[in-house]
């Protein structure tokens, strides 16, 4: 069998390839595709544009495809960055992203620095069928930038079972723990199951 995964982002592209590994199952990317298409988001949701990623990728491969959606909320901040975890800052890179979430909460105490990640995977089968899997990760903001692994708010998002950021663990860890190894989990039980 082979899956798309319909994503741009290396950084979960990289925790999927590992979270999938042990499956009899070939997982092409747009880039071995060579679709160099963007899935611009545009839903409501972490569900809406999961599955708009998800579809469009099976539309243009014919591939069963998973899209996935994720981010980081802060109820402090109203839920923000949710939906708009990618685009949160003026510049939309990861490292603008994280400077200005902590910006905002400069001075903010611990309590209210909590914030999880969602992950939401939507798996295509074909046009008819597709299957919803989610995650979460609860955490806190940490007061400064701690570790490099991972990638987009890792190095700020504390885990406290292990006194860690994600910044500081390894994939290995990250995938045992994290909001997407959750939702992973669930869809390899569910794939294994259809194999
Ligand atoms: P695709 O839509 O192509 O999959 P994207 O980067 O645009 O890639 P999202 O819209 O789902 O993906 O954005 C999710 C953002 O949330 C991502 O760019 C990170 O900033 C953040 N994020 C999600 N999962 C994360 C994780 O495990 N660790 C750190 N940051 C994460």
């Amino acid at each position: 069998m082979k899956i798309l995964l319909a994503t741009t982002n290396q950084g979960k592209k990289r925790e999927f390839l590992k979270l999938l590994k042990d499956l009899n199952i070939k997982i092409l990317s747009l880039k071995d595709l060579c679709i160099e298409e963007g899935f611009k988001e545009k839903g409501r949701s972490f569900e809406e544009n999961a599955f708009e990623k998800a579809y469009k990728g099976f539309l243009l491969t014919g591939l069963p495809t998973i899209g996935e959606d994720s981010g980081l909320i802060v109820p402090y901040l109203y839920t923000l960055p949710g939906i708009y975890s990618k685009r949160f800052s003026e510049k939309a890179t990861d490292e603008e992203n994280r400077k200005l979430l902590l910006k905002l909460l400069r001075g903010v105490s611990f309590e209210k620095r909590r914030a999880k990640f969602v992950c939401v995977i939507y798996f295509v089968l074909n046009k008819n069928n597709f299957f919803k899997f989610k995650g979460e990760v609860e955490g806190f903001i940490s007061y400064e930038e701690r570790g490099k692994s991972g990638f987009g708010y890792d190095p700020i998002f504390l885990y406290p079972p292990l006194g860690r950021t994600f910044g500081e663990i390894d994939t290995e860890i990250k995938n045992l723990i994290s909001h997407r190894g959750k939702a992973v989990s669930e869809f390899k039980k569910f794939i294994k199951n259809l194999l």
